[in-house]
């Protein structure tokens, strides 16, 4: 079975240009150009390894009843899977050049001062969308996977959600998304939040981005949202941020195998011997940063005369976007500044910058990567920036410098980079200086961590990640969680209560019979809560126990001596029944030898986390992370299970996310199990009532039977018939039971 006939639905990628573009080719017909830019590069070497199709324009709109642009199209269908979509003339100029790249990105760039706004060009941009919409339609099939890409397609993934409301859909945005003050100079902004809003997995490069994203949809549609998810029309959208990364082989395999690369490579090093080179490589885009890296290279020339003849800069510029002013303009400006800087500084044998502005192959790219002593990678504002990550590929075992903006994405995860703002030309030239001066083991550590980094986070670990997240959030969205638990009506509660001859009541403790508190050993109950369980269990009719994460140690302190209670320790991997008194373990076989193997990884994340701490448990070992900074907690403990999840892969052990937890435990220490162990205690109950707020109570809620009283404390998504806002509400209503009890055994009396 080939990998396009996966069962689990195919791979169907959507982004405006496809790897291919369509170019006239004089009379004779056309040609099929490779793209450049980021996403080519990056969506290629997943779609090989994944199988599936890709659905993009190609670039082109004149003619499309010409015969022989017809057969190109095909011949790309046939071969590649490459999908084209027809977009005309006019609305291809108002879609792409007009609302993506005069609105939306100057101002996801934060160049509020650039957008150009018109009626016209946002029509276009919705027909455009509409257009991607039909021909996604068209190829659809049950179970495939529907991955947009970036800023061109923003409405696609709601237009899809209307057409197909069980499509499995995600989207990445490959640019910055801005702060809010600035995304709300958007005209359009509440359709294009809305249009996002229609995929179930919607990630971003940075965890920055995403708090913008969540602040505008705050803001403007009012919609309040977690770190990883915002429930919108009774959806949820899992909300994340996933830095993508390189395709590392690509450039390495190259550099140690390919003649030509390795040749080149030889050449310019004989060629610069004894020189240092800078490199530059970007689009020629004014959120690249080209004008402000000249004009700071000038300077470090001006202010030290030693390194003229013994520096040289290479900057490739590829020409983009070209019909649109700003970008004619751009070109002009660096051209002029390149002849300006050479004509004052060249001598005969040494020329300061070498300018290169069109594309070059891949091979002499990679020789330049390698070649480089210095990266200098300082866009103003960028997504993320691949080059960063394919000039340190290149450099195994290097003493290269990577010089990087603090305003590109990746320098969220390259810290070991010399950062710069772009903008201060004099602190940027003195970094650079400073950087050069810098004995080569010094640059060799420092490289060499980024090096690691970038081949173990690269673009499958991003592409599998993405794939595997959108799935589970789809499948999430499509499983049997309630859309929104009903609040419980608590007469007819008491009701039933009262009229049942034998009930069973099953509760947790943290956040459903108490309050959280800051730090777990806080969290101790009031008297009135032990009076109250005390007054429950002495009703021969009811059975009632305390399921808990807690320990048992915590457990006894506070409830040892209610006399008729059962008590479920951590999960239920250890009980005590209120008849022998005595704690049973759920397998008297287990073993804590684990946690010595788990401990690093947990200590690793407390010590990044100010206010976390460990609590160790005989079953368990839980990072708690209610006294950090809401925000980053969240996203760290993303992280924490993510890293977990494939360290604990083959084990019985399994990480889980609680209320600002993440816990380590077997996974059969699972409040599910728990119900069989107590159903001797009142076998025929007729009133069976559970309560909790935690992920660990969904596991009990799914084994109960159809009429339990299963109740959510909280407003998460839960498996839950009911919900109760908060703990005091729970109290209160078994206080009412306590008195119905005491009415009843009166009236029996
Ligand atoms: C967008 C976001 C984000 C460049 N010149 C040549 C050439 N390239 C290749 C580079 C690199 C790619 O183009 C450029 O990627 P960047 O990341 O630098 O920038 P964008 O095109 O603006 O990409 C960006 C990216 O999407 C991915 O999410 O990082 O922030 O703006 O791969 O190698 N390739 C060849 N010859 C060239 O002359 N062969």
């Amino acid at each position: 079975m080939s990998a396009n006939e996966n069962t689990d639905g195919r791979l169907v990628v959507v982004s405006n240009r496809l790897p291919f573009t369509l170019k006239r080719a004089g009379d004779s017909g056309w040609r099929t150009d490779r793209s450049t830019g980021g996403l080519a590069t990056a969506m290629g070497p997943i779609l090989r390894r994944t199988g599936g199709i890709w659905i993009g324009w190609s670039g082109d709109s004149s003619d499309p009843q010409d015969e022989r642009r017809q057969k190109t199209l095909k011949r790309w269908a046939e071969r590649e899977r490459y999908f084209a979509v027809d977009i005309p003339a006019e609305t291809a100029a108002g879609f792409y050049e007009g609302y993506s790249n005069q609105t939306l990105w100057p101002l996801f760039h934060q160049f509020p001062s650039l957008l150009n706004f018109k009626p016209e060009h946002w029509q276009a941009y919705r027909e455009a969308n509409l257009r991607f919409r039909d021909v996604v339609l068209e190829h659809l099939r049950p179970g495939d996977i529907v991955w947009v890409h970036d800023y061109q397609l923003m409405l696609l993934p709601e237009l899809l959600r209307e057409a197909v409301p069980d499509a499995r859909i995600g989207f990445f945005l490959h640019i910055p998304f801005p702060s809010s003050p600035i995304f709300r100079l958007l005209p359009r902004r509440e359709e294009l939040l809305q249009g996002l809003l229609g995929a179930d997995y919607l990630a971003f490069h940075t965890y920055s981005y995403l708090q913008h994203f969540r602040a505008s949809t705050l803001r403007i549609l009012g919609l309040d949202s977690r770190m990883d998810r915002l429930e919108v029309g009774g959806r949820s959208v899992r909300l994340d941020a996933l830095p993508i990364g390189i395709a590392p082989r690509e450039f390495t395999e190259l550099l140690a195998r390919d003649a030509e690369t390795i040749k080149r490579r030889d050449e310019l090093r004989a060629r610069f011997d004894g020189r240092r080179v800078l490199l530059g490589v970007d689009r020629l885009d004014y959120t690249k940063g080209i004008p402000e890296r000249l004009r700071t290279f000038r300077r470090l020339l001006r202010q030290t005369p030693d390194l003229r003849g013994h520096v040289v800069l290479i900057q490739v510029a590829v020409p983009s976007r070209e019909v649109i002013p700003m970008y004619k303009e751009l070109r002009q400006e660096v051209d002029e500044l390149v002849g300006k800087i050479n004509g004052e500084f060249s001598t005969p044998d040494w020329t300061p910058i070498t300018y290169i502005r069109r594309g070059i192959p891949p091979t002499e790219l990679a020789a330049l990567y390698a070649l480089a002593d210095l990266a200098w990678v300082t866009p103003l504002r960028d997504g993320l920036n691949l080059v960063a990550k394919e000039y340190v590929a290149c450099q195994q075992d290097g003493a290269g410098v990577l010089v990087l903006s603090e305003f590109a994405g990746a320098a969220s995860e390259m810290g070991e980079a010399f950062l710069v703002n772009p903008y201060d030309e004099e602190r940027t030239a003195e970094t650079i200086e400073r950087a050069l001066e810098l004995p080569a083991d010094t640059r060799r550590e420092r490289m060499s961590a980024l090096h690691k980094r970038v081949l173990r986070n690269n673009v499958f670990a991003w592409g599998d990640r993405f794939l595997a997240n959108l799935r589970e959030a789809a499948n999430e969205r499509a499983g049997n969680f309630s859309e929104k638990p009903q609040a419980l009506p608590v007469e007819s509660a008491v009701a039933a209560f009262q009229q049942a001859a034998q009930r069973r009541l099953l509760l947790d403790y943290d956040g459903t019979l108490v309050p959280y508190a800051n730090r777990p050993q806080d969290a101790v109950p009031p008297a009135e809560l032990a009076e109250l369980l005390a007054t429950l269990a002495a009703d021969p009719a009811t059975a009632i126990a305390v399921v808990s994460g807690r320990s048992r140690h915590d457990l006894e302190s506070w409830f040892g001596e209610v006399k008729g209670l059962w008590l479920a320790a951590e999960h239920g991997a250890i009980m005590r029944s209120p008849e022998t008194m005595r704690w049973e373990l759920y397998r008297p076989d287990y073993t804590s030898d684990w946690k010595e193997q788990v401990s690093p990884v947990l200590e690793h994340f407390m010590d990044r986390t100010p206010g976390s701490l460990i609590e160790e448990k005989e079953f368990s070992l839980v990072w708690h992370y209610r006294m950090a900074d809401p925000e980053f907690g969240e996203w760290l403990a993303n992280e924490l299970v993510s890293n977990l999840e494939q360290m604990l892969a083959d084990t019985e052990l399994r990480a889980y996310r609680g209320q600002k937890t993440v816990e380590v435990k077997p996974g059969w220490a699972n409040k599910g199990e728990v119900l069989a162990r107590l159903s001797h205690s009142a076998p025929h109950a007729e009133f069976c009532l559970a309560a909790g707020d935690d992920r660990t109570d969904e596991d009990l809620f799914a084994r109960l039977r159809e009429d339990a009283w299963t109740i959510h404390i909280g407003d998460r998504h839960t498996r839950a018939q009911y919900c109760l806002a908060n703990s005091h509400e729970l109290r209160r209503l078994l206080t009412r039971f306590a008195a119905a009890g005491r009415t009843e055994s009166r009236t029996a009396g």
